[in-house]
């Protein structure tokens, strides 16, 4: 599938620092890339409504991972699915009264609007699960040939158990797994299962719902098991960084880590799993069954300058739980202004040391807040007056549209 268009990244003088993220396996912030080439796996939308700024914050976080991880001079490889088949998408389609292939198509359309409206560099790869059944139901096979597949009543099944080290991201205890899993898109109390983790690969058909044919009969596919045949394929065992919000952490990131684990025989999955912090809105998480959202589309149709949405995304760090305030798009507005004054005038003190600082605090686990008052500190000399570097003005703007994707 075509993500969306790539908006222009300017190559800075120099080259960034390696940068170190924190990994929910381990617990420990560690260099995030080994070789030339970073890869990374987000996962993607559901599209069954659109983007809120939870998402949003999501994606322009890992957007960041990507422009620092350029700038200190590895190529990246992106990839992102779309689960355009899980229950949520097929129950919405229904009450709408439509195709579910149509409602994924038209809300994957405004998630590309929203992202390059926000200047999010596209993925190299953008994948839906219903153009990747053939690696799906191949790496069920080989879960098959590793007896790690079971059937239930024709659907199938994959034992968390053969996995040794299932448990190894979340680090949960049997009875949080369980809850979280009931909560996120789990069956632990379906009969018949040998463990009540175990995990859904492959559902048999059932009337009035999408069918692909397998070797195991017309079905669809699981929700894990999408992300870690999309990865496996684009990606092969042991790439740098898996990613989503923290949502994800367990059961989704868990069940594919293990999943690859026993279909390849070489773990680990990713060599770190990385987490961002949940959006909140009026107290709870944002999230599209709750409806208590704020549309990046909204903001995309109003006079919103995108831009301002981003600083205010970066005012916390990526990983902390954060609450949307309205309000805080008038701050980043007026902090926008300053930026925008201060990149106008002839000169400014020296911003070689902007660059070095900024690119150090992003390479620091991408701590956008300590950037940001790196940027601050440097307007505020300069509209004070302070430096006659003609240079400087333009290396900030550079700076901050490259690693930020700020505009000024
Ligand atoms: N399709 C799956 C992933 S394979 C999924 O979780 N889709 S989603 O549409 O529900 O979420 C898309 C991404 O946004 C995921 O990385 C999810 O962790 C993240 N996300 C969802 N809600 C929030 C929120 N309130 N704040 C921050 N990130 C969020
Ligand atoms: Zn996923």
């Amino acid at each position: 599938m075509d993500a969306w268009a790539a908006d222009d990244y300017r190559p800075l003088p120099g080259s960034g620092d390696p940068v170190r993220l924190h990994d929910t396996a381990s617990g420990l912030s560690r260099a995030a890339a080994r070789g030339p080439t970073a890869s990374l796996y987000v996962c993607g939308i559901t599209p069954y409504d659109a983007t809120h700024l939870g998402h949003a914050a999501t994606y322009v976080a890992f957007d960041v991972l990507n422009r620092t991880w350029r700038d200190s001079g590895h190529q990246v490889r992106y990839v992102q699915n779309v689960t355009d088949i899980d229950d949520p998408l097929l129950e919405r389609a229904e009450q709408n009264g439509q195709h579910w292939a149509e409602l994924a198509a038209e809300q994957t359309d405004l998630f590309r609007a929203d992202m390059a409206w926000l200047r999010v560099l596209p993925p190299d790869r953008f994948i839906a699960a219903s153009d990747a059944i053939a690696q799906i139901t191949d790496l069920i096979g080989q879960l098959k040939d590793s007896s790690a597949v079971y059937d239930v009543d024709g659907d199938l099944y994959f034992s968390v158990r053969s996995d040794p080290a299932f448990g190894s991201i979340s680090h949960l205890d049997d009875a949080a797994m369980r809850a979280l899993f009931a909560e996120r898109g789990g069956d632990p109390d379906r009969a018949g299962k040998q463990d009540p983790l175990d995990c859904l690969l492959w559902r048999r058909e059932r009337p009035g719902e999408p069918a692909w044919p397998s070797p195991y009969g017309a079905g669809r596919p699981g929700w894990h098991i999408e992300c870690t045949a999309i990865a496996l394929e684009h990606l092969g065992a042991g790439f740098d960084v898996q990613g989503g919000g923290n949502d994800l952490i367990f059961p989704h990131h868990e069940m594919c880590a293990s999943e690859a684990h026993v279909a390849t025989g070489r773990p680990p999955f990713a060599q770190s799993y990385v987490h961002a912090g949940m959006m909140a809105y009026d107290g709870e998480k944002m999230s599209k069954s709750l409806g208590n959202l704020v549309f990046a589309a909204t903001l995309r149709r109003g006079d919103t300058d995108p831009s301002a949405v981003r600083l205010a995304l970066y005012a916390e760090h990526y990983r902390s739980c954060r609450e949307w305030i309205d309000s805080s798009l008038d701050a980043a507005g007026q902090q926008l202004d300053r930026w925008r004054q201060a990149v106008r005038r002839p000169a400014g003190p020296d911003a070689i040391r902007v660059l070095a600082d900024v690119r150090g605090r992003l390479a620091d686990d991408l701590d956008t807040p300590a950037a940001l008052r790196v940027v601050d500190q440097w307007t505020e000399q300069t509209l004070a007056g302070a430096g006659d570097d003609a240079s400087a003005p333009g290396l900030v703007r550079d700076t901050v549209d490259t690693l930020l994707g700020i505009r000024l």
